[in-house]
């Protein structure tokens, strides 16, 4: 594997899952891959999870790792190729990704869509620049788009609680109070329907995913039809993607909030959240501490599906 940055650079998903399982059982059989190997993890936006799990499953490989937050003694980064930087911001990224490149064997970066283009947040401009100029293989740890580590740790946990060949999975919309991107449902669901699963979108009118997200899965706008017979429920908040409210908070609906009593309406569900999540907003104290809530076993997993991922890129350097 050279990138990483959607389901298509992972390749056969259960072959994907299969390796996964075994680096769960065995994290350290790898750890001369990664000697003498240096990751830097670059981010614009603010991480817990990410951080630690991607560090965490670096280590396991044996591989130095570098971290650098952009915005916290680091240079401002002009992306834009063509300004006069007359401005507030003193370094170009058109030099920094290469100079990053120089210190690094392999690079994970996480920038979130910013909103203030469309295009160039659905283009991907900042993590493709790196991919360009960086000369080194790249990872995305969130993007604008989409946020597959994150996605292929929730493959891993349905597939590790499923009862059945094909469970229903449903993706919910769930109220939050902040513009955030869609990039975990986007994400999300392009990986569901890579799989066989029977997958369900629910969400307020409004709030409708880029059609390449969507794909095949069916769009339920009633959210408790949607929940009926459900194994799974995936919840998560996201802002508006079609014009010409992109990016704009559109409803903070609390009859979307994922209840006991919305639980109640599936098959004994499994709740399932990336977090960072706002309690009583996105889903009630009791869902989220009931014994089918899966957050904290699907955080676990950002270290295997990690660990894999990097795991196929330093094999790729051999
Ligand atoms: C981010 C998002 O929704 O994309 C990161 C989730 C992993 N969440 C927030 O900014 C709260
Ligand atoms: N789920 C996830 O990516 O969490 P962080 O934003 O804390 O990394």
């Amino acid at each position: 594997m050279r990138n990483f940055t959607t389901v298509n650079d992972i390749g056969n998903l259960q072959d994907a899952v299969k390796e996964a399982l075994e680096v769960k059982a065995n994290r350290f059989a790898y750890k001369h891959l990664g000697e003498n190997k240096t990751l830097l993890m670059i981010f614009f936006n603010s991480s817990l999870r990410t951080r630690l799990s991607t560090q965490k499953a670096a280590l396991n490989l044996g591989m130095n790792v570098i971290v650098l937050d952009v915005n916290q003694g680091a240079w401002k980064l002009e992306t834009e190729r063509g300004v006069i930087m007359d401005g507030d911001k003193p370094e170009h990224l058109l030099e920094a990704v290469p100079v990053m490149g120089s210190y690094c064997d392999v690079i994970g970066v996480r920038a979130f869509a910013r909103f203030e283009s469309k295009a160039d947040d659905y283009e991907e401009k900042i993590i493709n620049q790196f991919i360009q100029y960086s000369g080194r293989p790249v990872f995305s740890m969130e993007a604008a788009t989409r946020h597959p580590l994150q996605s292929f740790a929730d493959l891993i946990t349905i597939e590790e609680h499923k009862t059945v060949a094909r469970p229903k999975v449903v993706l919910t919309w769930a109220p939050h109070p902040k513009a955030l991107p869609q990039a975990v449902p986007n994400s999300f669901a392009e990986w569901m329907n890579a799989t066989d699963y029977e997958f369900v979108i629910t969400h307020p009118k409004g709030y409708e995913l880029a059609p390449e997200f969507v794909g095949n899965a069916r769009v339920e706008y009633d959210q408790d039809k949607a929940l009926e017979g459900a194994d799974f429920v995936y919840a998560k908040n996201w802002s508006a993607y079609a014009d010409p409210n992109y990016g704009k908070v559109l409803s903070t609906d609390r009859a979307w909030t994922i209840t006991t009593e919305k639980m109640a309406l599936t098959n004994n569900a499994f709740f399932m959240h990336c977090l960072p999540v706002r309690r009583n907003m996105i889903v009630s104290d009791d869902v989220i501490e009931s014994p089918r809530s899966l957050v904290i076993p699907e955080a676990a997993n950002r270290e295997i599906s990690a660990q894999v991922v990097l795991k196929r890129i330093l094999e790729g350097l051999q």
